[in-house]
């Protein structure tokens, strides 16, 4: 039997998509950057949106100097085709018993709540700390999707939350996992 596969989700007056792709094509209000605790630029998400949107945002960062795990940041989006880049930490993943849920789910938080108090309306994430910080995707993609959709189905300026997901094995795990969470709903 194939997996439920579901790629958009309403909330209210919200949509939340999945697409694959490159988060840097994708044009929105915010960019969410997965980003380290140093604020310090890096691979993978990182190392493509300060390439992306130009050194400006490296020096705003640096004026921020830290964001700790768990939480975010944000700065402007230089050259990028968005007002805003949003700086989220993810866990380094160990063995889920360090924390990593609370910390993935605080960095997902913190992102949203930063959205609102900057009145974005179109926002787009990666998905945080399924590269280099080795989060295994389909819990870090229920972690995600529940957090977005609980942040949903509250009061919001958001209209539309987009998942840019590098591979299609990615989608695919969110996919899934956006089928399971509009069950329980
Ligand atoms: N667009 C969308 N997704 C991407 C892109 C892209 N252009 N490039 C990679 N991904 P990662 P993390 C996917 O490593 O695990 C950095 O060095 C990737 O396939 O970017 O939170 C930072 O400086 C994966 O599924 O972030 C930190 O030190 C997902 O994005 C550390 O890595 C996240 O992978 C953060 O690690």
């Amino acid at each position: 039997m194939r997996e439920p596969y579901v790629t958009e989700a309403t909330f209210g007056a919200a949509t939340l998509r999945l697409i694959q792709g490159n988060i840097v094509r994708v044009t929105a209000d915010a960019l969410v950057n997965a980003a380290n605790s140093g604020l310090a630029g890096g691979g993978g998400v990182d190392g493509v949106i300060h390439r992306a949107g130009g050194p400006t945002i490296m020096e705003e960062c640096r004026k921020i100097g830290r964001c700790p795990t768990g939480d975010a940041v944000i700065t402007g989006a230089g050259s990028l085709p968005a007002k805003y880049v949003i700086h989220a930490v993810a866990p380094f993943y160990q063995d889920g018993a360090h924390g990593e849920p609370d910390l993935l789910r605080g960095a997902y938080t913190a992102s949203l709540a930063l959205a609102e108090s900057h009145d974005v309306r179109t926002l787009a994430f990666p998905s945080l700390g399924t590269g280099a910080y080795r989060y295994p995707v389909s819990l870090a993609a229920t972690i995600a999707l529940e957090t977005v959709a609980t942040h949903l189905r509250g009061p919001t300026k958001l209209v539309e939350v987009t998942f840019v997901l590098f591979s299609a094995p990615d989608l695919a795990a969110y996919a899934a996992a956006l089928a399971h969470v509009f069950e329980g709903s």
